[in-house]
């Protein structure tokens, strides 16, 4: 890929993480080629009982897109006990066949929809499959440029995070990552369970309590104990993993929060089946007027032309310096369709059938 066009893609495509178009389908269609093999079964889930959510934050200093606080009223749900892992997902792809989005070519006829008019098109080379890998920079940047840390890398997917010559080995047991939504879609149906929505994530990262900062109360790493895999030091270049791990955790190496669900802070951001509307919170609340049927369900005003759902939980990049995401109120925008090296899934199930992905 040239400057120009690294540039390129970097400036309007990675605002948020990447917005690159792979051979996607409709965002508002779903996967429906691959059915259910298995009844789920409880093992490695908890019951969150479900009642009201004090959702979001009045905290000063918590992020615009995270305010007002808003009560709402979440149903009991099931919830896998930890992020999908390698291991999980690879007994998908075994029995699948399944290619993710980031090992598929670019498609340039959904690339182009989100250029300006008239953009060359990219050559064959610049259209390989790839994803976003952080790259810790060597030197000091500026944290206004994202691109110093968020490098495209060909031939980076959920089989090789950091590229071409990285692999599993020993990570069997680590998040998945590089998962763009419609493959978190494809592995829900194959195992016959869904995406939560913000809401039920939140709930269930609460953990019972009601409005504490963190998932575990009000102290970030009470009595010096880090309770979560994030980044401690100068981000992004320097990680000193005090907590124990540099970069994605073994699932489970974190103390599970009181409904026994481990990681739902740090290791991986986690997708949420609810597009990402920065002024979701403020609407429920009646501040804002309410988005009518047929409009753009996306609004993200430092991201204008993406279409993003929401992720939660922070990962392992979330650091005091750049963006304090390790808390339940947190949210940001991730394209649909694109994965990077630090977003995976978690999956729920409602007993029955009642309610499908979407
Ligand atoms: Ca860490
Ligand atoms: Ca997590």
């Amino acid at each position: 890929m040239n400057t120009w066009t690294a540039l390129f893609l970097y400036g309007l495509l990675l605002a948020c993480f990447g917005c690159i178009s792979k051979a996607a389908e409709n965002p508002n269609q779903r996967i429906t080629s691959i059915s259910a093999s298995q009844i789920p079964s409880k093992k490695n889930m908890v019951w969150i009982p479900g009642g009201e959510l004090i959702m979001g934050s009045d905290d000063p200093n918590a992020y615009a897109a995270e305010k007002p606080a808003v009560q709402v009223r979440v149903e009991g749900f099931w919830m896998e006990t930890t992020e999908v892992t390698n291991a999980q997902f690879q007994k998908f792809v075994e029995a699948t066949g399944y290619k993710t989005v980031a090992e598929r070519p670019i498609s340039w006829e959904e690339l182009k929809k989100q250029l300006p008019p008239n953009t060359p098109k990219l050559s064959e080379e610049e259209l390989a499959p790839g994803s976003m890998v952080f790259i810790a920079p060597n030197r000091p940047v500026s944290l206004n440029d994202i691109s110093a840390w968020w490098q495209w890398v060909k031939g980076a997917n959920w089989r090789h995070p950091e590229g071409p010559e990285s692999d599993l080995a020993g990570r069997e047991n680590h998040p998945v990552v590089h998962i763009a939504y419609e493959d978190a879609l494809a592995y829900a149906d194959w195992v016959g369970k869904r995406l939560p929505t913000e809401a039920e994530w939140e709930f269930a990262a609460r953990g019972g309590l009601n409005g504490e900062k963190f998932a575990w109360g009000d102290e970030f790493a009470p009595g010096g104990i880090y309770l979560a895999n994030t980044f401690q030091g100068n981000f992004p270049s320097k990680d000193e993993g005090k907590d124990g791990f540099n970069s994605t955790a073994p699932v489970q190496s974190f103390p599970p929060n009181a409904y026994g669900a481990y990681d739902m802070i740090g290791n991986v951001w986690e997708l949420t089946s609810d597009w990402f509307d920065a002024l979701k919170h403020a609407r429920t609340a009646g501040k804002v007027a309410k988005l009518d049927a047929g409009m753009n369900p996306c609004y993200n005003p430092s991201n204008p032309y993406a279409m993003e759902r929401v992720i939660k939980g922070g990962s392992f990049l979330c650091a005091s310096n750049y963006c304090t995401n390790y808390r339940p109120a947190a949210r940001q925008g991730q394209a649909y369709d694109s994965g990077t090296s630090n977003v995976g899934f978690r999956l729920v199930w409602d007993g029955n059938p009642k309610r499908k992905n979407g």
